[in-house]
């Protein structure tokens, strides 16, 4: 073994707990450093865990394919592990502590044999920063320590700035035989635990993110009152040099990372608007001393759906791939040694490796050659328009949040909700069709409440009274002001009616206007809504006619009466747990509609 990084004594004792329970051969501390880093990557190219792609192309940059069962997160094998059922809640898959330990811990057991346990300190957020946690990783992955390198702060001065305090979050991940039938990722909210075992995917064995930085983070922030959302965080600069900050939840795969690095249309861009991104994916939300509520990324990189990431779609996102990063099931372009998938370009490749690693040309497959839940990992730093603010230990000012899902029907392009304890009704009520990102089906409509659905640690009812008071504690004036968006309305023939993208900024521009006051609306029973002449259209690329933009408008009294009885429906599930704030805007928003 390593000599030890830190004296921490519930680190060492954890730490020594897990090693005897797994059996390793040899146990190594991840320092952070560079020198350590390259040997790692050179054993797993040795290995063949990853191939290096062309210097010259993509220096820096690695292939990794994961096994054909194991390409997304697993939902249906994913617990929260609370003393009891209710509060893990009904939206949660629940497994008593007990229980879980003890089969989790007869998986795990010798798992390590003959293999190499990797150390990993790491933080959420700056090291230092007030809103930070502290994280180890136990795992038996070099792809896992490459790509917690990439999304985290690792090394020695997480563990210094740790000392000898118990508040960090334990993390084992075993990759055991990537058995389907034995893989379980578990949280232990009351441990500040993860257990992770048969599973070799991002979002179920980079402990740093979903598990911690989402599941177990939102239940520390229910006790210390703070938020762990799926949300990115972007400015938004205008011409004069003013940024507003924007905090936006939208499920996987349904446009975060787009939005979050968006390119303003060439009408506002000629005209000095910018665009930053703080975070893609995840925001930590707590008040600051002026009494606004402040947002940071814990993240330091992007794990980006790589379909559909393209020079015109997302050329920030694009451009932040081509050092340093990670590609998880994509095509291997074998000509020049790089990568390729769908929506990258018209031409595919013709002489190439398809995810699974067979051989593939994009002309004669009928098979994709990517996994539409393909991914880069990315450092934040390549991203060309990373904020000034990204590593600002006191977060950012929010001025809005916004939610959002993919519904072809129902749901207008944007609406503001009357006020915070309405808004967090909005959010609540939010529904979205299934993406890739999830094993299972594929655009199937599902009520996912603020983007929180698979990533709440607690009973959701407990976490939307949270809501409820965090906003009851702002000073009406100083609470950030609340709306939804679709990017997904589709017409008559199954196209989306909306061009998004950069156009996307059209709608954020009516929304910083309407925080200060300065843009008009129409009152309708769902909240405020934009008039057709108050979202700019001006250099629209694919033009949107005002006939198209009032059907994108349009709420129709018929569809959200039935989208009530859904609602009331799904909140029938928490047994009298809803705060009455939501009732009260349920019944009202019946009443209204008539
Ligand atoms: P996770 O990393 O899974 O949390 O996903 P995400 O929310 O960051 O989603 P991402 O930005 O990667 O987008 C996923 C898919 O949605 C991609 O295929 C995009 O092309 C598509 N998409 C993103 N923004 C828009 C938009 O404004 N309009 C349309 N039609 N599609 C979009
Ligand atoms: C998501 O699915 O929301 C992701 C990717 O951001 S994963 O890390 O797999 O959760
Ligand atoms: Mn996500």
């Amino acid at each position: 073994m390593d000599k030890a990084l830190t004296k921490n004594p519930t680190v060492l004792s954890w730490l020594a707990e897990k090693l005897a329970l797994v059996n390793p051969d040899n146990v190594v501390w991840i320092d952070g450093s560079e020198t350590q880093l390259d040997a790692l990557r050179a054993e797993a190219v040795a290995s063949g865990e990853l191939a290096k792609l062309s210097e010259e192309k993509l220096p820096g940059c690695y292939l990794h394919r994961t096994a054909l069962n194991d390409v997304a997160r697993v939902e249906h094998r994913t617990f929260i592990c609370t003393p009891t059922k209710e509060e893990a809640g009904p939206t949660n898959n629940w497994m008593a502590p007990d229980e879980a330990y003890a089969l989790l811990a007869g998986i795990a057991k010798d798992s390590y044999r003959g293999r190499t346990a990797y150390i990993i300190p790491y933080s959420m957020g700056p090291v230092g920063s007030p809103f930070s946690k502290a994280g180890v990783e136990l795992t038996d992955s070099i792809y896992v320590v490459l790509n917690m390198s990439i999304m985290t702060r690792v090394g020695q001065a997480v563990l210094d700035t740790l000392g000898d305090s118990d508040d960090w979050v334990r993390g084992l991940h075993c990759r055991c035989g990537i058995v389907e039938e034995d893989r379980y990722i578990c949280q232990f909210p009351q441990d500040n635990t993860i257990i992770s075992v048969n599973s070799g995917y991002g979002g179920n064995v980079l402990l740093g993110k979903k598990c911690f930085a989402l599941r177990i983070a939102s239940y520390q922030g229910y006790k210390e009152e703070w938020l762990a959302e799926h949300m990115l965080i972007l400015g938004v600069e205008n011409p004069q040099g003013e940024v507003k900050y924007i905090c936006a939840a939208f499920p996987s795969a349904c446009g975060k990372t787009n939005l979050a690095m968006l390119i303003p249309p060439e009408a506002y861009r000629s005209k000095g608007h910018k665009v930053w991104c703080v975070g893609d994916d995840i925001a930590w939300i707590r008040k600051g001393p002026d009494g606004r509520l402040y947002a940071i990324n814990p993240e330091n990189g992007f794990f980006g759906v790589a379909p559909g990431t393209n020079a015109k779609s997302n050329p920030n996102a694009l451009e932040s791939t081509k050092k340093g990063t990670i590609f998880t099931n994509v095509v291997h372009t074998l000509d020049d040694n790089a990568v390729w998938w769908e929506g990258l370009d018209k031409n595919p490749p013709a002489n190439a490796t398809d995810w699974k690693g067979n051989p593939w040309n994009g002309q004669t497959s009928d098979e994709k050659g990517a996994h539409p839940n393909s991914r880069f990992t990315a450092p934040a730093r390549n991203c060309p328009c990373i904020s000034s603010e990204f590593e600002n230990p006191q977060g950012v000012p929010i001025s809005a949040f916004v939610f959002g899902g993919r519904r072809a029907k129902l749901a207008p392009l944007v609406y503001q909700a009357f006020d915070w304890n309405h808004g967090v009704f909005v959010g609540s009520i939010m529904a979205s069709e299934t993406t890739a990102a999830a094993a299972g089906a594929v655009g199937v409509v599902r009520r996912d409440p603020m983007a929180m659905l698979p990533f709440c640690g607690y009973n959701m009812a407990d976490y939307w009274q949270h809501w409820i008071d965090v906003g009851a504690s702002l000073e009406p004036e100083k609470a950030p002001k609340i709306f939804n968006v679709n990017w997904f309305r589709k017409d008559e023939n199954d196209q989306f009616m909306w061009p998004g993208f950069g156009d996307n900024l059209r709608v954020l521009d009516w929304i910083i206007a309407r925080c200060e006051g300065k843009a008009g609306a129409d009152e309708t029973a769902i909240g405020y809504l934009p008039k057709t002449g108050d979202i700019n259209r001006e250099g629209i690329e694919h033009e949107v006619s005002l006939d198209s933009l009032q059907a994108m408008l349009d709420v129709d009294p018929a569809l959200w009466r039935a989208e009530a009885d859904g609602i009331a429906e799904f909140y029938a599930k928490f047994e009298g747990n809803i705060p009455v704030e939501m009732r009260q805007s349920l019944e009202a928003l019946r009443v209204k509609l008539g």
